[in-house]
């Protein structure tokens, strides 16, 4: 695997590893579906925090199985698993724009089947549990980066951005699909 994915992946590691122990268990997703339900005051039994849930269930249980099964994974394990992992389309077309989905119609609060760039934020800032943006790139180059053939960053849009940032070492370091898996740097 190229080293510049390898670093993206444990830059995605540490987004997820939420409470820092140097493993991702299932709690670390939980703790991200906490934070999402937290900053948009939903319900827990609201059915968009449900498909939140079963996303990063999904996400997860894919990793699993191409990390060897176990409940929790070392970062080296994680990046491993998810450098395999990239390779199904179960993976990237289910799990991840699962996750990609559930965010958008969570973060897409004016309902206009496109996020801006204070949506954007908003999100970003609930799945990192921050209080200001201090990525390296702009929320709205980002955006531009995101928009997909229909001209603006719609659910789709959002998908394919993370299997970008997954699988193509040509686009830039900070793009929605990756702030969207907390990677903002
Ligand atoms: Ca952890
Ligand atoms: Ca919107």
């Amino acid at each position: 695997m190229a080293g510049q994915l390898e670093t993206r992946y444990g830059k995605v590691f540490d987004a997820i590893d939420t409470d820092s122990n140097g493993t991702v268990e299932w709690a670390d997703y939980q703790r991200l579906v906490e934070r999402v339900t937290k900053a948009y005051s939903l319900e827990a039994d609201n059915d968009k925090v449900t498909q939140l849930e079963q996303a990063y269930q999904g996400f997860w249980t894919q990793l699993q199985h191409h990390g060897g099964g176990g409940d929790r994974m070392t970062k080296e394990q994680f990046v491993k698993a998810l450098g395999e992992a990239v390779g199904s389309p179960a993976f990237t077309d289910m799990a991840v724009s699962g996750i990609a989905g559930a965010l958008f119609h969570i973060a897409n609060t004016d309902g206009n089947d496109q996020l801006g760039e204070d949506e954007l934020k908003r999100l970003v800032l609930a799945v990192t549990n921050r209080d200001s943006y201090t990525g390296s790139t702009t929320l709205g180059a980002a955006l531009r980066e995101g928009k997909g053939a229909s001209g603006v960053v719609d659910s789709r849009a959002v998908a394919v951005s993370a299997g970008r940032f997954l699988k193509s070492q040509q686009v830039p370091e900070i793009t929605v699909g990756g702030l969207i898996l907390g990677v903002y740097k």
